[in-house]
């Protein structure tokens, strides 16, 4: 068993040794992906500054214009994943089309993330995060980002939150490290996550409520008779960390405006449903496995419900009674 404490890289090289045949492609993305999140996670450190020299001179001390930190997230992981040469495709929740780096063509991996997922959330100072999900390149097409959630070989998240932690999965469980600024390095914090059986919390942006199918609201409704408090940052990556810490259910459902509810599939949902059900969990959008779906499109949504099991098989057994 690793020890805690371990660093990132040494882990994920340890790993990479448990298969003979690998090539270390694998080991030098994830790398290269760790890298854009310490990147990411000093400048959310520095945000509050920035947005208030930036408001003020709107420049900083370089002289350069201030960007956007949602665009700096998407920018930096752009440059660093399309330099590792891993990645044969890129696609980002930011950007309209897929991109196909120059230095990728002999990239074995596509990759998609959602660069600064809960950017509402930044100049209120409440967390925010960065996730990602990787593919086999299988036809160097559009395609490779529509295999569906269960053929992904690795998927994870960083929250920016107190601390900065890097949960990550491929799957053969779920780790967690956590930033120590001092030395910026990513330390095993979190050995083998497992979701608690059941919790007592519920996710869900309640605002919805009047669009939603009668079935959830008399879910949600149950749950309160039962004792359960609610939680919603507008964060997934927040709302997720603490669903798989401490149990309980997430969920963005359809609602009357949003027939499909509001989360993308690629680069929100599908990654984040990997990631609960290495833990343990388990992630549905109302009647199955969500991982045996496959996106339309690469910036396609669904509605999603998932964390701890008995939270979701009994949300399961509600929509089916009496439809
Ligand atoms: P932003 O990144 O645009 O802030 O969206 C965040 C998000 O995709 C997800 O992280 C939240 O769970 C969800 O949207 C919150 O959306 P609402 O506040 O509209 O319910």
């Amino acid at each position: 068993m690793p020890n805690i404490g371990m660093d990132i890289n040494r882990y994920i090289l340890e790993e990479e040794r448990k298969y003979p045949s690998a090539t270390g492609s694998l080991s030098i993305a994830l790398m290269a992906i760790e890298t854009a999140t310490k990147i990411i996670s000093s400048h959310v450190r520095m945000a509050g500054l920035a947005e208030i020299f930036g408001k003020a001179m709107k420049t900083n001390v370089q002289g350069e214009e201030v960007q956007k930190l949602d665009e700096f997230a998407n920018n930096v992981l752009v440059r660093i994943l399309s330099d590792s040469g891993q990645f044969y495709a890129i696609a980002s929740e930011e950007l309209d089309d897929v991109i196909y780096p120059e230095k990728g063509h002999e990239g074995r991996y596509v990759v998609a993330f959602d660069p600064l997922d809960g950017s509402s959330n930044i100049e209120v100072n409440v967390s925010i995060g960065t996730i990602f999900s990787i593919y086999r390149k299988n036809t160097g097409t559009q395609e490779d980002f529509l295999q569906g959630g269960d053929k992904q070989i690795a998927a994870g998240y960083v929250v920016y939150g107190s601390s900065s932690v890097f949960v990550y999965t491929t799957g053969t469980g779920l780790n967690a490290f956590t930033l120590d600024p001092s030395v910026g390095l990513f330390l095993l914090s979190h050995n083998d996550m497992r979701i608690p059986e059941s919790g007592k919390i519920y996710s869900v942006n309640e605002s919805n409520s009047k669009g939603w199918d009668k079935r959830i609201r008399d879910y949600f409704d149950a749950l309160k008779d039962e004792g359960y408090t609610a939680r919603f940052s507008g964060t997934m990556v927040a709302d997720v960390h603490r669903t798989l810490l401490k149990g309980g259910i997430f969920a963005y459902p359809a609602d009357t405006k949003s027939k499909k509810g509001k989360l993308r599939m690629l680069y929100e949902v599908l990654p984040m449903s990997m990631i609960v059900e290495q833990a343990g969990g388990m992630a549905t959008e109302g009647k199955g496995d969500i991982l045996q779906a496959k996106p339309e499109e690469i910036h396609s949504r669904t509605p999603v419900f998932l964390g701890s099991r008995k939270e979701i098989v009994q949300f399961m057994n509600t929509q089916f009674k009496n439809a």
